[in-house]
């Protein structure tokens, strides 16, 4: 195991890439998609069971674990890997996305956000300093910038002006992160749906010379198409050598997309929240289990899945568990919902290295396609 942080591609097959960033704490083989793990958990799952599908990386939420238990806290008790017990690298989101889209009065300037918590109204101050401190308590293997997003769509103006304050806090972030060789702060790019104001942001930040880069700002409110054009614009003016990261990102159809178009991460919260909501995840698509159809369907969600969720529970049972709001039917259903994303994301390196990429993708958007049978 390494002592640094280092990326390496593997493979590639047209833009799309097959590599592994190594780390002190472990490998992640790319493209990766990291399970969210907001507050400390995955939510309804073990982490043994998250490490077994395959995650090797999940992501924590650096406003969720400032507000409780709090990262001091946490830093006492030994850091976040071993309060959670995931022992593999973990990745920390910066908390401005977190606060504008959660917290109560929140305030925006020069200097970071002020804004008061969800859980107790707590006035709290989060500069970018700040949240690197933060992520560095909770001992954070790969650290975020702290940045504004806009939701789209915003005028011009605005997604600028958070661009360039973006570009500031950038600076400030690799300041006050430092040299520590072990882990690694992505900047991330900004700029809307503006294709200039992306290539501005993507340039600032590659002079930077930074661990990894992320594309933020994104699966904001815009068309898909929108979102892969700015991947579009964006990816290329992105050091080759550097992972790359899709943040908040997405359906099946949004990943093979992405994938397609240089992306090497993903974490989104879907797989998990949706089979928390009676949602799966399956090859041949989406099946809502709290569908009345399912009461006496003795078959399971994929018979050829290697999980057992997927495989030896009959729908029927899933149903009831679903309609009875009872906590084994989120568990069941989640875990389903991230063995069916890990092993798209096997699926997607396998194809890669085997420089079938696009095949695959259309593949696996055919099986999906046809639909729930
Ligand atoms: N910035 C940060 N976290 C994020 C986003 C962002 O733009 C998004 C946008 N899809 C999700 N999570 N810091």
């Amino acid at each position: 195991m390494t002592e640094n942080f280092e990326f390496k591609l593997i493979a590639s097959d047209g833009k799309a890439r097959r590599g592994e960033i190594t780390m002190p704490r472990g490998t992640v083989r790319t493209p990766a998609f990291m399970p969210v793990g907001t507050a400390g958990t995955v939510k309804a799952m073990y982490m043994d069971q998250v490490a077994d599908l395959g995650a090797d990386i999940i992501l924590g939420n650096t406003y969720h674990l400032m507000l409780r238990p709090s990262a001091e806290r946490i830093a006492k008790l030994g850091g976040l890997h071993d309060f959670a017990r995931w022992p593999g690298p973990i990745l920390t989101d910066s908390g401005g996305f977190q606060v504008m889209s959660l917290a109560q009065l929140r305030k925006l300037d020069e200097k970071g956000v002020t804004f008061r918590s969800h859980i107790d109204g707590r006035a709290y101050e989060m500069s970018p300093e700040r949240s690197i401190e933060i992520q560095g308590l909770l001992d954070s293997d790969i650290q975020m910038q702290l940045d504004e997003c806009v939701a789209l769509p915003s005028t011009p103006k605005d997604i600028q002006r958070a661009m360039e304050l973006s570009l500031r806090w950038a600076e400030r972030c690799k300041t006050a992160f430092g040299n520590q060789p072990g882990k690694a702060m992505f900047g991330i790019v900004q700029g809307g749906d503006v294709p200039d104001l992306r290539i501005r942001s993507a340039q600032a930040l590659k002079a930077m010379d930074l661990k990894g880069y992320a594309v933020g700002g994104l699966a904001v409110g815009e068309p898909q198409e929108v979102m892969l054009d700015m991947l579009d614009v964006t990816c290329p003016e992105l050091p080759a050598e550097k992972p790359r990261y899709l943040m908040g990102v997405g359906t099946p159809d949004d990943i093979l997309k992405s994938v397609a178009r240089g992306i090497d991460m993903f974490d989104c919260v879907m797989p998990t929240r949706a089979g928390r909501h009676g949602l799966a995840f399956t090859r041949r698509g989406k099946v809502n289990l709290r569908n009345a159809r399912h009461a006496d369907d003795p078959r399971p969600l994929d018979e050829e899945s290697s999980c057992p969720a997927a495989r030896d529970y009959s729908r029927a049972y899933l149903h009831h568990l679903v309609k009875s709001g009872e906590a084994l039917g989120g568990m069941l259903l989640t875990w389903n919902n991230l063995a069916y994303y890990q092993q798209l994301m096997q699926g997607i390196r396998g194809a890669i290295e085997a420089k079938r990429f696009e095949a695959f993708s259309e593949e696996t958007q055919g099986t999906w396609a046809q639909g729930d049978i």
